[in-house]
């Protein structure tokens, strides 16, 4: 059987981490235009280098929940034929012990050097502006997606989705394209969609099932039907 499983915020939420949509519209104080786009990017790269170096230095507190064990538990029994398409730039997932894990969205342990085009892995801040290691100017921006950037691993995620005998959203709002379109997507190829949410999500007319509650509850019940 192979599943595709798409995570969002809402997976993070009991480790710590804020979600995004859930505290009236404010992310963490701030207007998500004002923190990821790289107009907002352009207009103040102080504000936006901060925002993401603390959410960086976040990640020491935090640690990964039940429902990212859960999923490092099914990949033990599914190996290759699970994929974890996560939106959420955090390492909750690699730390759970899941290693077929996409972040479509990138990732606040990577740097991109818009000079070189490098990416290496950081776990440093970015707003004093370190040299790119590899071509010496500073010019590194994090590595994550913003709107009206292209996400990471489109192609991947068509194939994977288009083979899916079962495609399952875990905490995510539904808001943010081109991942609220992936239930549709795998149930124009066949698969089986299940939601996992606190609430039900935008655009539930493609489910084949929703449950609602927590995902440290929902996920571990899910994967322990699952397996035999
Ligand atoms: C729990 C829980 C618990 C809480 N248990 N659940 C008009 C129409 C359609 C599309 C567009 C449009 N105008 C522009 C667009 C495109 C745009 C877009 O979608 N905009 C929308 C606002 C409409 N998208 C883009 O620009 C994307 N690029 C693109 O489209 O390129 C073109 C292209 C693509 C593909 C093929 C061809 C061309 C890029 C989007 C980049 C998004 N970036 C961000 C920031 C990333 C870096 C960072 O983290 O800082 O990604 S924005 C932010 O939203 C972040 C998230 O990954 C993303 C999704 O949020 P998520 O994860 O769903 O979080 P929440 O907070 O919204 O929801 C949490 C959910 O959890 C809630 O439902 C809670 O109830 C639930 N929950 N606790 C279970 N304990």
């Amino acid at each position: 059987m192979k599943v595709v499983v798409l995570t969002g915020a809402g997976i993070s939420a009991e480790s710590g981490v804020a979600t995004f949509r859930d505290a009236g519209g404010l992310w963490e104080g701030h207007r998500v235009e004002d923190v990821a786009t790289p107009e907002g990017f352009e207009a103040d790269p102080d504000v936006v280098h901060h925002f993401y170096d603390a959410r960086r230095r976040g990640l020491e507190a935090v640690e990964p929940n039940a429902a990212h064990l859960a999923l490092a538990a099914l990949e033990g029994h599914l190996g290759d034929d699970l994929l974890v398409v996560t939106q959420n730039v955090d390492d909750l997932h690699e730390r759970a012990g899941s290693t077929r894990v996409l972040h479509m969205h990138g990732e606040l342990r990577s740097a991109w050097c818009t000079t070189c085009d490098e990416r290496l892995r950081w776990d440093e801040a970015l707003s004093h502006r370190p040299p790119c290691p590899r071509c010496g100017t500073p010019t590194l921006r994090p590595d994550v997606v913003w709107f009206g950037e292209l996400p990471y691993g489109m192609e991947r995620i068509e194939d994977a989705l288009s083979e899916a005998d079962q495609f399952v959203s875990i905490g995510t709002s539904g808001e943010v394209y081109p991942a609220a379109g992936f239930m549709q997507v795998a149930a124009a190829y066949g698969a089986h969609t299940l939601e996992l949410n606190l609430v039900p999500s935008s655009g539930t007319q493609w489910l084949t099932e929703a449950r609602h509650g927590p995902a440290g509850l929902l996920v571990p019940a899910w994967v322990a039907g699952l397996l035999p």
